[in-house]
């Protein structure tokens, strides 16, 4: 192990698990593996909440950023103690290359890095770029490596140079989704460089951006080494904002053949380190908190969904109460054209038979009252059908339009949602235990 203090390994062993058991309830939940099991991702996906719930990533990912030979690749070979990336002074780095640990050294290309690495997917839309993308996945846990993912970007160099790929563009692209950004200037900084370090300053990424001088054992002499860093910070001053603050450090790889023994050159190394480890740190807090937001978001969305079951239950009674009466009102009107005609009819038939043999019902008292009723009313009854008939249909269809019946849930989604709520706290409790632990150990590593 090189370099790295006791401390700084500690939280990065602390920061690994807490990403990981972070990711672990959002992905399999509690209980990963028991039958029915279901994490925060899971939950929000059911409820409609897929686009404001995202599965925070497992590690952090630190883009390296710089003009050819500036020294990336070697300082990731550096961090992670094994050779993963080419390095030389021949243009190596042509596209990106993710380096992250894994159980089996493996060489991934450009589509299966797109499957690995599911916050990628949209990369693949940049022309000519899938060929020159690669996942280099090695078994190294060096530093902070288990809970670090590289980005080394392609070796910006001037002139007429032909990327096969927009490379502005594409690392633009790439600060949007990563955690932290480490600029290296080495002594022949470019052009190109600047131009990208001036574009990354017009992003809302300024807190992630950390510049270095790199290779500053290549001027030895000390005056020669601040006109260097004095002409490279002239040069960004124009082009990057809060330059006041600016600050290069410099630093270089340790020799292996003196074993890394100081050669009166400041290195700043540890700090680059110490901006790695940082940014892990941040990440954790961010992700804690963002996991219990989330959980809250979840159980708004479970509560906001029961208050809604509710008032619609409460709406389908008042509805069926008004739609019954309307329909109780139309079947009346009903009944009663139904009896207005039934007596016209009645009527009818008695008049008729009377010019015959009258028959012992027309005869009869009613018949009577009914001929009389009928000959009194006749010439109404059609307004009377017709106002009838308007009423029949007005109510029937006002009853229609009224007792119509929101959406409720049933038993088996209300005892869903009974589930995902318990689920949530019992994960937003978690949450709290977790945080309580990460801050225990940041303590406890101070204090030592
Ligand atoms: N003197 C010195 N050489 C370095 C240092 N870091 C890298 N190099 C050399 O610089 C050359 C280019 O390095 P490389 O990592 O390929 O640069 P990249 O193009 O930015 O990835 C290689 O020959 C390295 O051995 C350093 O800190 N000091
Ligand atoms: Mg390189």
């Amino acid at each position: 192990m090189n370099g790295t203090s006791g401390a700084g390994e500690v939280i990065a062993s602390a920061s690994e698990q807490v990403l990981k058991r972070i990711n672990e309830l959002y992905g399999a939940g509690l209980s990963a593996g028991a039958p029915g099991a279901i994490g925060l991702k899971g939950i929000a996906d059911a409820l409609g909440l897929a686009k404001q719930i995202r599965k925070p990533r497992k590690k952090i990912s630190v883009m390296i950023v710089g003009n050819h030979s500036a020294g990336k690749s070697s300082f990731i070979n550096w961090y992670i103690g094994e050779r993963v990336c080419k390095t030389g002074v021949a243009i190596e780095t042509r596209g990106f290359i993710l380096c992250t640990s894994g159980r089996k050294r493996e060489t991934l290309t450009g589509d299966a890095t797109i499957r690995y690495f599911d916050y990628l997917e949209d990369l693949g839309g940049f022309q000519g770029l899938l060929p020159n993308l690669f996942t280099e996945i090695t078994t190294s846990t060096e530093r902070s490596f288990a809970c670090v993912d590289f980005v080394d970007t392609p070796g910006l160099v001037d002139g007429d140079m032909k990327y096969p790929f927009p490379v502005k563009d594409s690392i633009m692209w790439m600060a949007d989704h990563v955690d932290l950004i480490l600029v290296f200037f080495d002594p022949a900084t470019c052009k190109r460089t600047m131009e990208v370090v001036e574009q990354l300053n017009n992003t809302h990424h300024l807190e992630k951006i950390h510049y270095f001088m790199s290779k500053a054992d290549e001027v030895t002499d000390e005056r020669d080494r601040q006109r260097v860093l004095i002409q490279i910070t002239q040069n960004l001053a124009t082009r990057i904002r809060n330059s006041h603050a600016f600050n290069l450090p410099t630093f270089y790889l340790p020799h292996e053949d003196d074993g890394g023994l100081p050669c009166g050159i400041p290195n700043a190394i540890e700090d680059v380190c110490g901006e790695i480890d940082k940014a892990i740190n941040q990440t954790v807090q961010k992700t804690l908190r963002q996991l219990k937001a989330d959980c809250a978001t979840i159980q708004a969305a479970i509560e906001q969904r029961r208050q809604q079951d509710a008032a619609n239950r409460e709406t389908n009674a008042a509805r069926t109460a008004r739609g019954a009466l309307l329909a109780a009102g139309s079947l009346l009107a009903l009944l009663l054209l139904a009896g207005a005609l039934g007596a016209r009819a009645a009527g009818a038939v008695c008049g008729a038979a009377s010019g015959a043999a009258a028959s012992s019902v027309c005869s009869s008292g009613l018949a009577q009252a009914l001929r009389s009723w009928d000959a009194r009313l006749d010439e109404l009854l059609p307004f009377i059908a017709g106002a009838l008939m308007c009423v029949v249909l007005a109510l029937g269809g006002a009853a229609k339009v009224v007792w119509r019946h929101e959406p409720v849930l049933d038993r088996r989604q209300q005892k869903r949602l009974e589930e995902y709520s318990a689920v949530v706290a019992r994960v937003a409790q978690q949450a709290e235990l977790l945080y309580e632990q990460y801050f225990l150990t940041l303590a406890n590593v101070e204090e030592r």
